[in-house]
């Protein structure tokens, strides 16, 4: 796929959409294994529901993805994934973690919050990380699709945030099989889903520069098997090599730097 239109919008609006990454037919096929690794979570004592990010038990949150199943270690590595993830943050990134939320009708915006105001303290001038969010179903308004803050990834300190943030923010929409790249910068929240009887299901996928430790630390419980099974290269993105914070050489890394401040005008 060529991006580079989209690759300009995130830089330069701090998110963008890609349709048509994966078909109808398979967003609808992995949202079914969805489920069925929400399932495979209660059964190992990971609950999914009401574990306090969502104001009530209509958000389905999976966590440990890459655990539940192959698909979700295929998706988090694709080419358009990795394309837009480099593209932003450069060569030197970890992905932090893949979750999914699943917001059905009746579901609750929770807490407003940039992703990376959670890994990093501010002043925030990077774009030090990205989520790229997986639509399994069309999402629009209507089924609580994500709300963002335009042009919140220029915030640099908390204190620049409007009053009431929430009241200013856009839903993404997109139909199934998109990808929405968001930078961690982007102020946001999930939508109430206020339709009657349509889900919404999203993967959300965290990279990060390779110096911010991730989210939660879901890859220090990574079975033997699912280990074995990662090439060298997922090893390394995963945090699970032993080279961290030198993984590019000190040259190298001042090199992709500047040609990031470089592509984003700073
Ligand atoms: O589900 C959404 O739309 C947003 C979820 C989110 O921002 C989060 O879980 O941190």
């Amino acid at each position: 796929m060529d991006l580079q239109a989209q690759k300009a919008h995130l830089r330069e609006h701090g998110w963008c959409v890609v349709p048509n990454v994966l078909s109808r037919a398979e967003a609808d096929a992995i949202r079914q294994r969805l489920w069925r690794a929400g399932d495979e979570s209660e059964r190992r004592g990971v609950p999914t529901r009401n574990i306090g990010l969502d104001p009530n038990e209509h958000n389905v949150r999976i966590f440990y993805l890459l655990e539940l199943d192959p698909v979700f270690r295929d998706l988090i590595q694709h080419p358009a994934a990795i394309d837009l993830v480099t593209a932003l943050l450069g060569p030197d990134f970890i992905i932090s973690n893949f979750t999914a939320n699943i917001a059905l009708p009746g579901s609750q915006s929770m807490r407003v919050h940039s992703d990376l105001s959670i890994v990093a303290p501010e002043p925030w001038y990077h774009p030090w990380s990205l989520n790229i969010i997986w639509c399994l179903n069309d999402v629009d308004e209507e089924n609580g699709a994500t709300r963002y803050l335009p042009g919140s990834h220029r915030i640099r300190w908390r204190s620049e945030l409007p009053v009431d943030p929430a009241a200013q923010m856009v839903p993404f929409s997109a139909p199934a099989g998109s990808i929405v790249a968001m930078d961690g910068r982007i102020w946001h929240t999930s939508g109430a889903n206020l339709s009657k009887d349509r889900e919404r299901a999203l993967l959300f996928g965290y990279y990060s520069s390779s110096f911010i430790r991730p989210q939660v630390n879901w890859n220090a419980a990574l079975s033997p098997e699912t280990i074995a099974a990662l090439s060298p290269q997922m090893k390394e993105w995963l945090g699970l090599g032993v080279r961290a914070n030198v993984k590019l050489g000190t040259r190298l890394r001042e090199a992709a730097t500047q040609k990031l401040q470089a592509a984003v005008g700073e």
